[in-house]
């Protein structure tokens, strides 16, 4: 009596780990400044709508600095490798733009003195999942990107953010 017990106890944790795992689907990038020197991680997790995107800086440079998601997942300084700003939608670009915005637009990083920062953001406009068109992980992959300036959230195609400083790919 007891073992039965055990045993269907058992399957339905299995069950419920698979199911689990299917849906958890997560990916990862690391971000590297042009000398190669990781300065931050991102875990990007897939929600019900969109992806939260959990980010770790350390040794990063102090400053307000853009964040994006760009259409290329490749990363050879001075990143511009990475391409435009991730826009499956075609979209303009800008938090703020009327016609906006860009699949990859993403708040303003605010870096302490400390060079360090948590913070955990919502991207509603991307997908991990494989297939759909606003997937990152599309036939040339994403990249994220820190730039040297602020975003403006308003100037096409850029932002007027300025060099790109830090870029990793994402991957699985
Ligand atoms: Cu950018």
């Amino acid at each position: 009596m007891r073992v039965a017990w055990s045993a269907s106890c058992l399957t339905v944790i299995a069950a419920c780990v698979a199911s689990f795992s299917a849906h958890a689907q997560t990916a990862k990038a690391s971000l590297k400044d042009a000398s190669g020197k990781e300065v931050g991680q991102v875990e990007l997790v897939q929600a019900t709508n969109g992806v939260l995107l959990k980010l770790s800086l350390k040794g990063a440079p102090p400053g307000n600095r853009a964040f994006h998601i760009h259409a290329v997942g490749k990363c050879e300084p001075p990143f511009t490798s990475a391409g435009p700003h991730f826009n499956p939608a075609g979209h303009k670009h800008g938090l703020e733009a009327k016609e906006g915005s860009h699949a990859g637009d993403m708040p303003n990083l605010h870096i302490p003195a400390s060079g360090e920062l948590v913070i955990e953001i919502a991207n509603p406009m991307i997908t991990l999942v494989k297939g759909q068109p606003n997937s990152v992980f599309d036939a040339d992959g994403s990249a994220i990107i820190i730039h040297a300036g602020a975003d403006d959230y308003k100037t096409d195609p850029t932002g007027n953010a300025g060099d790109r400083i830090a870029c990793g790919v994402i991957v699985e």
